[in-house]
C-alpha cells in the first residue's frame, strides 16, 4: 500500500505552496485538497498563460494528474464553476467529495455582516463564507454537494433553515432567499457539478491501493489552524498535516513524507498576533519585493522577520520530514537579516507558543545579508551568508532543509 505524500503551510498561508505543488505535481498521480475552500489562492504561470486557483488542486496544470477536492473542503458551488472554465477538460480530471459541505450565497453574506459587526476586532476574513460553512457543518446544520441530486427536498431544507434562524439573520439585513429564485440557481449547479460527484474517500483508498503517487495539497497555514492556531484570528478549519486524515478519510499512517512550506521571512493577512512584524522600511522592503498582496482579496500582507520558533512549532505538529524554504531572492540586498530565536513574555524568554501571543516580544539573532540569491539553483552556488542563514534555521526549527526556491519559475529551485 502506497502512502500519501503532504505539502503543508508553516505560517500564516501564502507560503508559496503553489508552486512546489505545482513542481511536485507533474511527478504525481494525484493530488488532493483536504480543507479551507475559496479563500486560498494563488496564481500559477505556465507557457505564458495565467491560472487562478482557489478550489482545484494545483495538479490540475498536469494533463495526466487526477484533482480531488475532499470532504473537508468547504465548496462554493458558484466559484468553484467559475473556476472550471479556465479549463477545456475536467471530466474523469476532477472529483469533488459529495459529502462536502457547500458555500451558498448566504453564507457569504453572514460572513461579511459577522465581520462588520465585530468592528474593531474584525478577524480579517477574506468574506468568502468559510466560517458560517463550517459552523453550520459542526452544528449540524450544513449542505452537503450529494444534497444536488434532489432540488426540490435541497430548496425545502434551504427555507426550512430560514424559518428557524431567520430571526437571528434578519437583524444582520440578511433575508431568507426567494424560493424560486433559489431552486433556479441550484438546479444550475447540479447541472454543472453532479458530473464531478464522487465517493473521494473511496476513491483515494482505491489510488493507494494501487500504488499510485498521492499528493496531499493543504491550504493557508498552521498558525491559521482553528485548533493550534492564533485563536480567535484563525481560519475555520484544521489546516494542519492531521486535517488530511479527516478531510479525506484516509488514516494518519496513509500519510508518507511530509513537506512543510515557509517563507525565508514572514508575512500575515488579516488580523491577530505576529510577534516578528516589522513596521518600518524592512517590513516595506519585503512587501515591495515579495510582491506581498493577496491573490484573493489583493489586500497588502503584513510582513516581517523569520520565525523560527513558530517554525519549529509548527514542524512538530505537523511532522514535517523537511522544509522547503521559498522566496529566499527575496532578502536579497538587505544588509542584515533576522530570525526570531525566542519570545520574551513577562521578563522570561521561551521557546514555545504562549497562549497568547500577542504578549510575545520576539528575541531576534541577525545574520549579515547577502547580494543576490535569484535564480541560483545549487545549493553550493548560494551565497556564504545565505547558506550560513539556512543552516542556522535547520537547527533552530530542527528541521532538514530539502529545498529551497529562488525566483518564481519552476526551474530555480535548489532540491538537495
Ligand atoms: P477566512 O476567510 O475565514 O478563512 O479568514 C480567516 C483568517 O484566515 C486568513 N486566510 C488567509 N491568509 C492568507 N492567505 C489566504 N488566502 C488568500 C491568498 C488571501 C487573500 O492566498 O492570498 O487573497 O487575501 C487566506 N485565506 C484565509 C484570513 O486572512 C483571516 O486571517
Ligand atoms: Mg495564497
Amino acid at each position: 500500500m502506497k502512502k500519501a505524500d503532504l505539502i503543508v503551510g508553516i505560517q500564516w498561508g501564502d507560503e508559496g505552496k503553489g508552486k512546489i505543488v505545482d513542481l511536485l505535481a507533474q511527478k504525481y498521480d494525484a493530488v488532493a485538497r483536504y480543507q479551507g475552500g475559496h479563500n486560498a489562492g494563488h496564481t500559477i504561470w505556465v507557457d505564458g498563460t495565467k491560472y487562478a486557483l482557489h478550489l482545484i488542486p494545483s495538479g490540475v496544470l498536469n494533463p495526466e494528474a487526477i484533482n480531488i477536492i475532499g470532504n473537508g473542503v468547504v465548496v462554493s458551488p458558484a466559484a468553484l464553476i467559475k473556476e472550471m472554465k479556465q479549463f477545456d477538460k475536467l471530466e474523469g480530471r476532477l472529483f469533488v467529495s459529495e459529502s462536502a459541505h457547500m458555500i451558498l450565497g448566504f453564507h457569504e453574506e453572514i460572513d461579511q455582516a459577522k465581520e462588520r459587526l465585530r468592528g474593531k476586532k474584525a478577524i480579517g476574513t477574506t468574506g468568502r463564507g468559510i466560517g458560517p460553512a463550517y459552523s453550520e457543518k459542526i452544528a449540524r446544520a450544513g449542505f452537503r454537494l450529494g444534497e444536488l441530486r434532489d432540488i426540490d427536498a435541497l430548496v425545502a431544507r434551504v427555507l426550512e433553515y430560514f424559518e428557524q434562524n431567520g430571526a437571528i439573520y434578519s437583524a444582520m439585513g440578511i433575508e431568507a432567499p426567494d424560493a424560486a429564485a433559489l431552486k433556479a440557481e441550484l438546479e444550475g449547479f447540479a447541472a454543472s457539478l453532479l458530473p464531478y460527484l464522487a465517493n473521494t474517500t473511496q476513491m483515494v483508498w482505491e489510488l493507494l491501493k494501487k500504488d499510485q503517487n498521492v499528493l496531499l495539497e493543504g491550504a493557508q497555514g498552521t498558525m491559521l489552524d482553528i485548533d493550534h492556531g492564533t485563536y480567535p484570528y484563525v481560519t475555520s478549519s484544521s489546516t494542519i498535516a492531521a486535517g488530511a486524515c479527516i478531510g479525506l478519510g484516509i488514516s494518519p499512517k496513509d500519510i508518507g513524507k511530509v513537506t512543510g512550506i515557509v517563507k525565508a521571512y514572514c508575512t500575515r493577512v488579516g488580523n491577530g498576533p505576529f510577534p516578528t512584524e516589522d513596521f518600518g522600511t524592512d517590513g516595506d522592503k519585503l512587501r515591495e519585493q515579495g510582491h506581498e498582496f493577496g491573490t484573493t482579496t489583493g489586500r497588502p500582507r503584513r510582513c516581517g522577520w523569520f520565525d523560527a520558533v513558530a517554525t519549529k512549532f509548527a514542524s512538530r505538529i505537523n511532522g514535517c520530514d523537511e522544509l522547503a524554504i521559498m522566496k529566499l531572492d527575496v532578502l536579497d540586498g538587505f544588509d542584515e537579516v533576522k530570525v526570531c530565536v525566542g519570545y520574551e513574555v513577562g521578563g522570561e524568554v521561551i521557546d514555545y507558543l504562549p497562549l497568547d501571543l500577542e504578549a510575545a516580544t520576539p528575541v531576534y539573532k541577525s545574520f549579515p545579508g547577502w547580494e543576490r540569491t535569484e535564480g541560483v539553483r545549487e545549493w553550493d552556488a548560494l551565497p556564504e551568508t545565505a547558506r550560513a542563514y539556512l543552516s542556522e534555521i535547520e537547527k533552530l526549527t530542527e528541521t532538514k532543509i530539502g529545498m529551497v526556491s529562488t525566483s518564481p519559475d519552476r526551474n530555480d529551485t535548489i532540491i538537495r
